[in-house]
């Protein structure tokens, strides 16, 4: 039964026989318990509290009301035998979450009403909320997503990972140039989390292993460690939509043991005490901001250790009943895997399985191969992560030996299945010549493998992993990705979202294929009038935003082009620049008449890891050009670049709803999937688009008449590749092309100086690995026929309110679906209070 109650309704009654006492849920008793807060948890009187004080009162008010199913899920969580889900993953990138609680929990009105009785204003109180930046992109965006979906599915899930006490770093610009800061995040309080240090997990580290006999005669393996820390379990609420279920979200910090000082840094005096714990601490203090190229750092493999073996150990013997027999797990568990980040976890099942359940092996291996399942998110052959065996050794030696007989018995399988095919069990192995390759450990372990788009799961058996998929082609499967409507719909976009409900119910919040009713609208002139002006609401929010956010002016007519995503290479930030610098040197050398540019904004969002060098010139780039264009008054103000630093969830909420075109640019075969663009879509943005990722899947659905297609193919791509590329013959056969080139190398937007980008430009016109200046002259192409749609505001509207219409598809509730048809034969529990 639903318990979520109706704005309005009658306060529910206090429930029996379930250890608590349910908040109400009106306007009264929101002001008292708001107050109480305020005064009794914080401490001060409304008149001398300030705004930080206002906002955890807040924050702990609208939680009882998540905080009461809880604890009603967590005692049902008990009694009934329910397969959960356990996503482990190093990212969740949560975003804010005041509102999303408000609005799971039905108390909009409320709020608003009662705050505005206490003079104060909700968005005033929701601004100091620090979002939680615990992921660098798609990969930790899209954990959070899922587990939205599956609370709002009533999927028993439990999400596992770091509590990290600085998350992304916050970016600035000086000079254009990236700069790093921490991010503290946990600073001013954080009222979303409940530690549980009577709950702590001990973690060993290093020291060796050794043989024994136990009392069968069995030869046994013990693990002497030679130092541990303790994994504190912080627990977040993930509420459903409305349908009284809140699972949880476990996030482990790392504190030092007591007996660690003394034992492993025989630490004489108290200063070296305290010294070594910090050694411990450490292991959750920052989140590795790389996003695609792996560090193979000793710190990140015990940040992955560490979170993977306080989940598993916390699974087993805290969620699961006392006397469970471990060799029903596959019935009650499934681990999925985030990438491959957490894959240490198949060697720990088997430890714990065999060194501390005392199971055989055999009996094990198949217990853990069912128990997880893989979910890979790159193509790029630098993204897949392996660890050095000696630092494996010397971290985790106990798993290293497990790692190792697992790719033993592997490659005899291997050489069974392909007699004399001497090379393949090479291939194939987990443990190299110097490494560990984890994605082939977690092929070799998942009862699944699974791409995030259709075109990235074909290239994942045909090209990453084609010796696995010949092996076990019915271990490959595909779960296109998809975002939350509750955030990225129905919070974000509030003027859309109330028109979209006004012409076909509210339905859609949980069941997003029924925007399909919304197409008949498309023909309708009334409807499209008012989308539009959803669209200039949106906009005229937005430069309000970067106004007091940056400073920044942005005009609000004209087309809002955004490309908002990390800063990488092969997503081809600079293909989007040279657009922009070749519009500008149309103008400048009277190529172009101004009159005949459309204007428009385009805005960046991106953070570039911060040892990545190349990107960083980008950044400088991007901001040197708009920099020059923008106070250009020969451009009469019709193209503006906007490029807010530190874009992060919270700014992605304000930027995608007022988007009119989304850039996905990718060189086809490069991007997973992306999720970005089906958010844009949703949100009514035409998309200019690559025949990569999820982009042929928005194109299919939406029609090739609502999306602008361009560039080379995936095919025709590795065929350029493989006869040799060069990108300088690209750059002579275009002449906007050489002209915009020239313009970059000349010191045009660098106050002269020709030395500052000529590196940038050298790599493109000699190396270029991701292709831009070969799709070049497509992408003009395309970017003309865009120009010609927006002159038609009605045709425009109408492919913008079919994209919104037919992307149901990309709701993470479908995703969640898949995967539990196709990969976890999990079910939903029914919530019973
Ligand atoms: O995962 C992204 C893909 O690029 C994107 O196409 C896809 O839509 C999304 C969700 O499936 N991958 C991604 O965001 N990856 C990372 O953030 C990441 C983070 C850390 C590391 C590697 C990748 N690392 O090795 O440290």
């Amino acid at each position: 039964t639903q318990v979520g109650s109706p704005s309005g309704a009658p306060a529910e009654p206090p429930r029996r026989g379930l250890g608590h006492v349910a908040p109400r849920h009106d306007v009264e008793g929101f002001v008292g318990s708001f107050m109480r807060e305020l005064n009794y948890g914080q401490g001060v009187s409304l008149t001398r509290s300030s705004l930080n004080d206002r906002y955890l009162a807040l924050a702990r008010t609208v939680r009882h009301h998540l905080q009461s199913r809880w604890m009603a899920a967590l005692a049902q969580q008990a009694d009934d035998q329910a397969k959960t889900v356990c996503y482990l993953s190093a990212e969740f990138l949560l975003g804010r979450q005041l509102d999303n609680a408000i609005l799971a929990s039905d108390l909009d009105d409320v709020v608003e009403e009662g705050l505005g009785q206490l003079g104060l204003s909700l968005s005033t109180l929701r601004a100091q909320e620090i979002e939680p930046g615990l992921g660098n992109g798609g990969l930790g965006r899209l954990a959070a997503c899922f587990i939205d979906s599956l609370a709002t599915m009533s999927v028993p899930c439990v999400g596992y990972g770091i509590r990290y006490e600085y998350g992304i770093f916050r970016q600035s610009f000086e000079d254009g140039w990236q700069r790093e800061d921490t991010d503290p995040w946990l600073a001013l309080g954080n009222p979303w989390e409940f530690p549980h240090p009577e709950h702590a997990v001990t973690v060993n580290f290093g020291g060796t292993t050794e043989h024994y006999e136990d009392e069968d005669g069995a030869t046994r393996t013990r693990w002497l460690p030679d130092w541990d820390v303790q994994g504190v379990p912080y627990n977040y609420m993930v509420p459903g939509f409305r349908n009284g279920r809140v699972n949880t979200l476990r996030l482990w910090s790392a504190k030092a043991t007591r007996g660690f000082n003394l034992n492993s840094f025989n630490a004489g005096d108290y200063v070296d005490a305290v010294r070594a714990e910090t050694f411990a601490e450490k292991i959750s203090m920052v989140l590795y901001p790389e996003d695609s190229t792996p560090q193979g750092k000793e710190l990140r493999l015990q940040q992955q250790y560490f979170f993977v073996a306080c989940s598993v150990h916390n699974f087993i013997n805290q969620v699961l009943p006392s006397d469970f027999d471990l060799h029903k797990l596959p019935d009650r568990v499934i681990f999925q895997l985030n990438d491959t980040h957490p894959v240490i976890a198949v060697p720990e099942l088997m430890r714990v399985l065999v060194d501390e359940k005392g199971f055989d092996w055999d009996e094990a291996w198949t217990i853990t191969q069912q128990c997880f399942a893989y979910t890979c998110h790159t193509l790029l052959p630098e993204a897949l992560e392996e660890w050095s065996i000696e630092l494996m050794g010397r971290l985790l030696p106990r798993h290293l030996e497990i790692i190792r007989r697992i790719d033993e018995e592997f490659r005899a399988e291997v050489a069974a299945a392909f007699p004399g095919d001497e090379a393949m069990p090479r291939r194939m192995a987990i443990v190299g010549d110097h490494t560990v390759r984890m994605a082939h450990l977690a092929t070799v372990a998942g009862s699944k493998v699974n791409g995030v788009a259709e075109l990235h799961s074909q290239l994942l058996r045909d090209k990453v992993l084609p010796d696995f998929s010949a092996l076990w082609p019915e271990k490959f499967t595909n779960v296109t990705n998809g975002v939350t409507p509750r955030r990225f719909l129905r919070l974000a976009n509030r003027n859309l979202s109330s028109l979209i409900t006004e012409a076909i119910g509210p339905g859609w919040v949980t069941d997003l294929d029924r925007l399909r009713e919304l197409e008949p609208f498309a023909d309708d002139p009334a409807f499209r009038e008012r989308f539009r002006e959803v669209k200039r609401l949106n906009k005229a929010t937005l430069a309000r935003t970067l106004q007091s956010r940056n400073g920044i002016e942005m005009p609000t007519t004209g087309i809002v082009d955004i490309m908002v995503k990390r800063l990488h290479e092969y997503k081809r930030q600079t293909l989007k620049v040279l657009h922009i610098v070749s519009l500008y040197e149309g103008v400048v050398s009277g190529r172009l008449a101004v009159e005949d540019v459309t204007p428009r904004v385009f805005a960046f969002g991106a953070k570039a890891a911060p040892g990545y060098a190349m990107a960083k010139q980008i950044i400088g780039l991007i901001n040197a050009v708009g920099a020059t264009v923008n106070a250009d008054p020969r451009l009469d103000g019709r193209l503006t670049v906007v490029f807010p630093p530190n874009y992060d969830v919270t700014l992605a909420e304000k930027l995608i709803p007022a988007a009119d075109l989304s850039e996905q640019i990718s060189l086809a075969g490069k991007e997973a999937s992306g999720t970005g663009n089906m958010k844009l879509a949703l949100n009514g943005a035409l998309t200019i688009g690559t025949d990569d990722g999820a982009n042929i899947e928005i194109r299919r659905l939406v029609g090739d008449e609502n999306f602008f297609l361009f560039g080379l193919l995936e095919p025709q791509v590795e065929e350029l590749l493989a006869k040799g590329y060069d990108p300088a013959s690209y750059a002579a056969a275009d002449p906007r092309l050489t002209s915009a080139l020239d313009l970059i190398a000349s010191g045009a937007f660098t106050g002269g100086d020709a030395s500052v980008f000529s590196g940038l430009v050298d790599n493109l016109l000699h190396h270029d690995r991701f292709l831009a200046l070969a799709d070049f002259s497509a992408y003009m192409e395309a970017q003309d026929r865009v120009d010609a749609a927006y002159a038609d505001p009605e045709g425009w509207t109408r492919s913008a309110v079919l994209n919104v219409a037919r992307c149901g598809f990309f709701s993470s509730d479908r995703a969640m679906r898949e995967y539990i048809d196709k990969i976890w034969h999990a079910q939903p529990v029914v919530t019973s209070l």
